[in-house]
């Protein structure tokens, strides 16, 4: 059989969360010993075998912030690839949560006003989005 000529791209689903407070949002920086080290995100990860989307970041919301979250609607959906590794990234809104959100795996979180998202490093995945994201949270 002949080899395909396409390169086929390996697709990652990721849930990621926009937390929503007196107008800012919850961002938090990458860990060192991470891919994309330092750079600012929203909390969330990779969807694991057998979870639905909101599983996956209720369990990341919980791992890595030590919150109870209510997971609200799914805002925005987006793709990025690395080479021949994928990200699907779903955005969800979160308006709601149980305990104060903790810096368990990030360098360290910061709640910012949307617009100062332009200013700071963050993964291309989100910069190339950065008005659909603005959007999402609507400003
Ligand atoms: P692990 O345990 O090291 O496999 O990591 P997880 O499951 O916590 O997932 P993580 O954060 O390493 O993977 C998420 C991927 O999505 C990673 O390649 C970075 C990328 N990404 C792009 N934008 C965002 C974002 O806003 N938030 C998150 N959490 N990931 C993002």
């Amino acid at each position: 059989m002949r080899k395909p000529r396409v390169k086929k791209i390996h697709w990652i689903p990721v849930v990621a969360g926009l937390l929503k407070k007196d107008k800012k949002i919850l961002v938090g920086q990458r860990p060192e010993n991470h891919s994309l080290a330092g750079l600012w995100e929203f909390p969330g990860g990779k969807i694991e075998i057998g979870e639905s989307p909101e599983q996956a970041l209720s369990r990341e919301l919980n791992e890595e912030l030590g919150i109870e979250a209510d997971i609200g609607q799914l805002k925005l959906a987006c793709t990025h690839s690395y080479g021949d590794v994928g990200i699907v990234i779903l955005f969800y809104e979160i308006n709601y949560w149980k305990g104060e959100p903790k810096a368990k795996h990030h360098l360290m979180l910061e709640w910012i006003y949307p617009q100062e998202l332009k200013l700071r490093p963050i993964p291309e995945a989100n910069k190339k989005i950065l008005g659909d994201i603005y959007k999402a949270l609507g400003v």
